[in-house]
């Protein structure tokens, strides 16, 4: 039972560092063909056929490279590890140094202007340059939800699943206030820790996880909705579910009907859905890829076991396609564990190896 924890922690963490890799292979395209992501992951798998056999292609070669998704996890991560506690100054600081290391890494156009006034010396308010963004309304895309798993993994460590909410929100605040990017972080921080929860040998109820999702949601946006209607203009509300007034209920409400239909068209979860970069466009898109996988197989994937399904279906729609299966990757992984991913992948994928390193730290909090 101890192992098995250890094994979904790594899961999680390393889940969404291959999802990241694999899925920024394609991301802004859409519509992705599900058989050019089935092409470039059983390239993963050749490859690493030819490398056993041979020895002579080195895996750097290969390799791919992880994306501000994950730069900014690994962030979250070891700021957490570092203080055992959540420490605004010290994660900002993370992010800036992590993103003036190595600044192209695909960071969303506005975030990295926050990284600028986070810099600056005589900074009181270290959620200030993150306030100020897009004329006080605050960046509301999935830059916040996209880095949250670690959060989640370490409230569970430290039994304070409680705190999940605030940790959540100040660990995305640092660089996203609208209300719309805060509340996507904290739907796929709970979506983690539910998945943690779940027993791995019972068939998923679909329709229980999403009513545990909705049972928060509705709280949280029916309260903040009064708190600050700035972030509840029209803006960056595409679709028809996006403009209700408690949009991340109504997309829960929505998906669950829609996991359960027979067949499920592409076109209609991102018409409906969505597949962009922000985290209403994208969060409860997670949520649904990781719920349809769970519960039936996804056509032209029928081989593959959960994980992956999970995985390249998130990818084959396309749009911000390395983010929307990294959150999809860290609620699966969390549930699966580690062993479901492929050993190519985490072979050619960089970044591996420090996650499961972080994802055993995280779980060893659990002793303190
Ligand atoms: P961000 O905070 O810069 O937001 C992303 C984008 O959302 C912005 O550039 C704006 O276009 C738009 N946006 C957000 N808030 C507002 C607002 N209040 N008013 C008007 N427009 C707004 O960056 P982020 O950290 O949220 O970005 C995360 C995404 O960008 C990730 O997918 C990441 O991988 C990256 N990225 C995505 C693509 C892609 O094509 N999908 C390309 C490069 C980078
Ligand atoms: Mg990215
Ligand atoms: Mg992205």
């Amino acid at each position: 039972k101890i192992k098995m924890t250890l094994s979904r922690f790594k899961g999680s963490l390393v889940g969404a560092v291959v999802a990241d890799c694999i899925g920024s292979l394609f991301e802004g395209y859409s519509p992705v063909s599900l058989s050019s992501v089935l092409e470039s992951a059983s390239n993963l798998e050749k490859n690493r056929q030819i490398q056993r056999e041979h020895g002579t292609r080195p895996a750097d070669t290969y390799g791919l490279r992880f994306t501000d998704d994950t730069a900014m996890a690994r962030s979250v991560a070891a700021s957490l590890l570092h203080n055992k506690t959540f420490d605004a100054k010290d994660m900002a600081k993370r992010f800036t140094d992590e993103y003036h290391k190595e600044p192209d890494r695909g960071y969303g156009f506005n975030v990295v202007t926050v990284f600028e006034g986070l810099r600056n010396p005589k900074l009181k308010d270290v959620y200030e340059p993150a306030r100020v963004q897009f004329e006080g309304s605050g960046s509301y895309g999935n830059g916040g939800a996209m880095r949250i798993a670690p959060a989640s993994l370490f409230a569970f460590a430290t039994d304070k699943s409680s705190e999940l909410q605030d940790l959540a929100s100040d660990v995305t605040r640092l660089t996203h206030t609208n209300a719309l990017g805060v509340h996507g972080a904290i739907l796929e921080a709970f979506a983690v820790d539910q998945s943690l929860r779940l027993e791995p040998e019972t068939a998923v109820d679909a329709g229980a996880f999403i009513d545990f999702l909705l049972e928060k949601m509705k709280k949280i946006e029916t309260i903040d909705a009064d708190i600050s209607p700035k972030s509840f203009s029209a803006k960056g509300r595409k679709r028809k579910l996006d403009c209700h007034p408690t949009p991340y209920t109504a997309k829960l409400e929505r998906i669950k009907e829609l996991i359960n239909e027979d067949s499920l068209d592409t076109r209609a979860v991102v018409e409906e859905i969505g597949n962009d970069v922000s985290a209403l466009g994208s969060v409860p898109t997670a949520i649904l890829v990781f719920l349809r996988a769970a519960t039936k197989s996804i056509p032209g994937l029928e081989d593959k076991n959960k994980f992956e399904q999970t995985v390249l279906y998130a990818i084959s729609l396309g749009g911000d396609t390395d983010t929307i299966a990294t959150m999809a990757a860290a609620i699966a992984g969390a549930l699966y564990g580690v062993e479901q991913i492929p050993e190519a992948w985490q072979y050619y994928c960089e970044g591996v190896a420090d996650a499961e390193i972080m994802a055993e730290r995280l779980y060893k909090l659990k002793a303190l």
